[in-house]
Order: structure tokens, then sequence, then C-alpha cells
């Protein structure tokens, strides 16, 4: 089955959203195969956004990804990586379509409440790098 990865971020964590977005996951037909709340370091969040080192948000990004815990999840179910990031939206909220977790729960491009990964490979990656 395809996997891919879910972070619920700190902020979202922090506005007490993780059960609501757990539902949501439920309902689009995901299995939760596994679930950690825990707060990343600023190794582990420098590395799962390496591909980004070049780009002037990513000392923000890491730093923000770092700033409270967070809940990872390993999601799947058929086509799990095309059907998360319809559910998630755009990575900007604001541009993110209505109904979708960004537009509910995300304030800014930065704390995007949500993660899941863009490829099936890399769905298989991330969800390894948290659930060896
Ligand atoms: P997404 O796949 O939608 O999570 O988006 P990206 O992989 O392009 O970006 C990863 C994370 O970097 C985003 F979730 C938030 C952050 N980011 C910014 O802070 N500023 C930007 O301009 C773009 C992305």
């Amino acid at each position: 089955m395809e996997r891919t990865l879910m972070i619920i971020k700190p902020d979202a964590v922090a506005a007490k959203h993780i059960g609501e977005i757990v539902a949501r996951v439920e309902r689009e037909g995901f299995l939760v195969s596994g679930l950690r709340y825990l707060s990343l370091s600023k190794e582990q969040a420098g590395e799962f956004y390496a591909v980004h080192k070049e780009r002037p948000f990513y000392g923000d990004l890491v730093r923000y990804m770092t700033s409270g815990p967070v809940v990872v999840g390993r999601l799947e179910r058929d086509n799990a990586v095309d059907h998360w990031r319809s559910v998630i939206g755009a990575t900007d909220p604001q541009k993110a379509a209505p109904g979708t977790i960004r537009a509910l729960f995300g304030t800014n491009i930065e704390s995007n409440a949500v993660h899941g990964s863009d490829s099936p490979e890399n769905g298989q990656k991330e969800t390894d790098f948290f659930f060896a």
C-alpha cells in the first residue's frame, strides 16, 4: 500500500487541532499505521528539509518546525501521496481550496498546519525516517 508522511506542525498542535485532523485522515480512507507526538531537533528538521537548504526561507522553516511539538503519522491507502496532497491543499493557506486542511487550519505559508510527502518515493523515505 502506498504511504505518505503527515506532520501536524507546531501551529496546529498548539491550536489543539490534532483530533480534528486525525479524524479527517480516517474519513479520507487512510489507515494510520504509525503515529508519534515528538519535538524535532534542529538536526532532524534540517535533515528533513535538506532539499530546501539553499532557499531563503530555510532558516526560518527549521526554527518554526522546532518551535514546539509535532505529530507525525504514517498514512496508507491507494494513491496516498496525491490524495493527501489534495486533502491538505496548496502550500499557502491563502491559496488553498476551501475545506482543505491548510485552508481550515493554516496561518501563512510557513505556519501551514500540515505536511505531506510529494512523491511515493519520498512517502516511503519520509515515513522510514520516523518509523524505522
Ligand atoms: P509543500 O510540499 O506544500 O509542503 O511545500 P514545499 O515542499 O514547497 O515547502 C515545504 C515547506 O517550506 C512548506 F510547507 C512551508 C515552507 N515554505 C516557506 O516557509 N516559504 C515558502 O516560500 C515556501 C515554503
